[in-house]
């Protein structure tokens, strides 16, 4: 990787019609929008929406697949922030939004074949969506109505893991397992960066390399861990830890949905060769609060959010698509209606989750059931009895 500064960088604006240049022969440095000092990111698709080449990571996609990545980036935020507004009503207990994470979790989602296997931290609502997951289904938990929502064979899309990091280790041992297998897909395990300082994975770095493992680790450095700012994380940027474990690390523009994509889908390939894991650090912002228990104008300035609002993933996917004439106005008017549409499904579905029985928690504790449990169960019927009894006073 080669760090240059803001002035040397060179970005090669793609026309339509125009030919295409390799990195190489043209000269082509990657580009970069970190401050100087900082490591570059890898980078398709600027702020402004230009297209910019990289001689590594370039890709090609039809204006119907950019059309497709868009339209995933803005139903997936209209269900986050119809869940924010659920919320807010009263109909969620909590609510853990991704508003700014787009890019980074579309671009990955959509690098995956239907048989690789996700595992997810609790904010990955976008690749949930990239695997088909109904969305609706993610709020039960976040409703306190089940202990999950879906069944994670069905998209290969693991239930959502609240212990930071624990699913990179569930990744790594599931990774080992496939390769045992012989089969030729790969597995991603996302986290964050705070996550990133969880004794769990960084051993789950250690297996993965040492075992060769086909994983991806997706690290969604969007700059805070609760109140806890990136520079408390880390003395280096996160991608350069990968090599202290053996295995080659990237740092990609995270609100570039075009880089994402490429980014996985090359360190998916290379896992699915054999070749081991590879750590994405996907370089965003979390727009919104931790969750909705969490107050972020008591820690962070918003000078730093509105910096990174003009960096927002979805304007400047939408600014080259206008610019290239890849959509048109009534493009847009439709997914707007789709939204809407989504919108005012996600509202009826969720106020019209059933209440489950209250001793349901205790159910699938265990396969067989257990002795403890049993007395557990029992324990809180007596204990909900008790309320039964105040009433009848
Ligand atoms: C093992 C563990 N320790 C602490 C927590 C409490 N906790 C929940 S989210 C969070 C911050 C996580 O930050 P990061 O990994 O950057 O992910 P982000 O929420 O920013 O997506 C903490 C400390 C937890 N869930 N699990
Ligand atoms: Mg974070």
């Amino acid at each position: 990787m080669t760090v240059e500064s803001t002035a040397a960088r060179k970005t090669t604006r793609r026309s339509s019609g125009a030919k295409r240049t390799t990195g190489a022969s043209a000269g082509v440095k990657k580009t970069a929008e970190a401050g100087p000092g900082e490591p570059e990111l890898i980078q398709l698709l600027t702020p402004e929406g230009e297209r910019v080449q990289h001689p590594e990571y370039d890709i090609d996609l039809s204006a119907e697949e950019l059309r497709g990545l868009y339209r995933d980036m803005v139903l997936t935020r209209r269900f986050d922030a119809e869940a924010t507004a659920l919320q807010r009503q009263g109909e969620l207990g909590l609510w853990a939004s991704l508003l700014g994470q787009e890019a980074a979790q579309i671009g990955s989602g959509r690098a995956l074949r239907d048989d690789d296997y996700v595992f997810p931290t609790y904010r990955e609502h976008g690749v949930a969506w990239c695997r088909g997951v109904d969305p609706t289904n993610l709020l039960g938990m976040f409703r306190g109505v089940n202990n999950g929502g879906w069944d994670p064979n069905s998209n290969n899309f693991h239930l959502y893991t609240i212990v930071l990091g624990a699913q990179t280790l569930h990744a790594t041992g599931y990774a080992m397992g496939i390769a045992k297998d012989g089969a030729d897909s790969a597995v991603i395990a996302y986290f964050g960066d705070g996550a990133s300082s969880q004794g769990d994975v960084n051993e789950s770095f250690v297996f993965s390399a040492v075992y060769n493992a086909p994983v991806v680790f997706f690290c969604q450095n969007n700059q805070w861990a609760i109140s806890e700012p990136i520079e408390k994380q880390t003395r280096v940027p996160l991608y350069q830890r990968a090599r202290g474990f053996g295995f080659p690390g990237v740092r990609v523009d995270g609100n570039d949905v075009l880089a994402c994509l490429a980014v996985t889908r090359t360190a998916l390939e290379r896992a699915r060769r054999g070749e081991g894991p590879t750590l994405i650090e996907a370089y965003t912002y979390r727009m919104a609060a931790h969750t909705t228990s969490d107050d972020p104008t008591r820690y962070r300035r918003d000078a730093e959010r509105e910096a990174w609002e003009a960096k927002d993933p979805i304007l400047r996917l939408k600014a080259y698509l206008e610019s290239e004439g890849h959509a048109d106005a009534a493009f847009f008017e439709e997914l707007e209606a789709e939204s809407e549409t989504l919108g005012k499904h996600v509202r009826e579905v969720v106020r019209a989750m059933p209440v489950p029985e209250h001793t349901a928690m205790f159910d699938n504790v265990y396969a067989d059931g257990h002795a403890l449990v049993d007395e557990e169960r029992a324990q809180f019927l007596a204990y909900q009895a008790s309320f039964a009894d105040g009433e009848a006073e």
